[in-house]
């Protein structure tokens, strides 16, 4: 893996409509993030966090019915010029969220250097709603279709044009909680997805093999895009949309360690940890236990 490292925090919240999870960059370097990575040997700039413009007062788009568009759109442009940048001065961007409608300045970013880029989704949801089929309003249940090309202009020609990544690149992991909209994007795309049913079955081992040689073949870099709702609520309750029957630590411990030994993450980012929720920063702890795995504690 790339041994320089740049962070780049977004205190974001407004993709969604839970205060707190704009803490969630101070929760993680408090539980370590920094330290870790560097006791991993890794040179790590942290370039600290992007600024967030907050709307005055309740901010809802007549046309669209999106939340906080503007400054969702603003922050995120912010971010993939970062990520961008970051990437051309030949370093690994890690980005630690906030809310995950900043998948979609990640991917904007980050995609700018791949032509093939592959994504790892690992969440208990989707994300994959567009204005006409969100339940919500909430932009963070949509950075996947919008990375795709779908759902508002706006969103989806952030930073560049349309699309940033192809949907037979996409491997979701954990999802158990999809809208109905999503699952027929799902079946239309022909996304590869494996639900928490998959990962009972077959277990995370294989679930993790069979996603590397899928993805390793057709892309030339690999996002992970980890949503701590991914994992089970009593190992991380510190998330806005908890969804029980999750993945466990131990399961996505084994995950991070297998990716690391396979080397194909080339950018990351760790979301929706949300301190106001939390017990004790637990669940910041597991996202910094988890990027000790992923960035190689096994190997060294
Ligand atoms: N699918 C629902 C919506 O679009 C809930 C999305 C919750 N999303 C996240 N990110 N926490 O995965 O509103
Ligand atoms: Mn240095
Ligand atoms: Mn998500
Ligand atoms: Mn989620």
């Amino acid at each position: 893996m790339n041994n320089k490292m740049s962070i780049i925090g977004v205190p974001m919240d407004l993709g969604q409509s839970r205060r707190g999870v704009d803490m969630g960059p101070s929760a993680m370097r408090y539980a370590g993030a920094i330290e870790k990575l560097q006791e991993l040997n890794i040179d790590t700039h942290d370039l600290g966090d992007i600024p967030i413009n907050r709307p005055d007062q309740k901010n809802i788009d007549n046309d669209s019915n999106l939340k906080n568009l503007e400054q969702v759109i603003e922050a995120n442009e912010k971010l993939a010029e970062m990520v961008d940048q970051e990437i051309e001065k030949g370093q690994f961007p890690l980005v630690l969220g906030g809310d995950h409608s900043i998948a979609i300045g990640s991917l904007a970013g980050v995609s700018k250097h791949y032509d093939n880029l592959g994504v790892i989704w690992y969440d208990a949801h989707g994300d994959l709603n567009s204005s006409e089929t969100s339940p919500s309003g909430n932009i963070h249940g949509m950075p996947l279709a919008a990375s795709l090309g779908i759902g508002h202009e706006k969103l989806t020609n952030l930073y560049g044009n349309a699309p940033k990544i192809k949907p037979e690149n996409i491997v979701i992991v954990g999802a158990r909680s999809l809208d109905p909209g999503e699952r027929e994007l799902i079946r239309e795309r022909g996304i590869k997805v494996y639900t928490m049913h998959e990962i009972d079955r077959m277990g995370m081992s294989k679930v993790i093999e069979e996603t590397i040689d899928y993805l390793k073949d057709r892309t030339d870099g690999i996002h992970l895009s980890l949503d701590l709702d991914g994992l089970d609520p009593s190992e991380a309750p510190g998330v806005g949309t908890p969804v029980i029957g999750g993945i466990t630590y131990r399961e996505s411990h084994l995950a991070m360690e297998m990716l690391a030994e396979a080397e194909v993450i080339t950018s990351a980012e760790f979301v929706e940890v949300n301190p106001i929720l939390d017990d004790k920063n637990k669940t910041a702890t597991v996202a910094v236990a988890l990027m000790g795995s992923l960035f190689g504690e096994k190997l060294k």
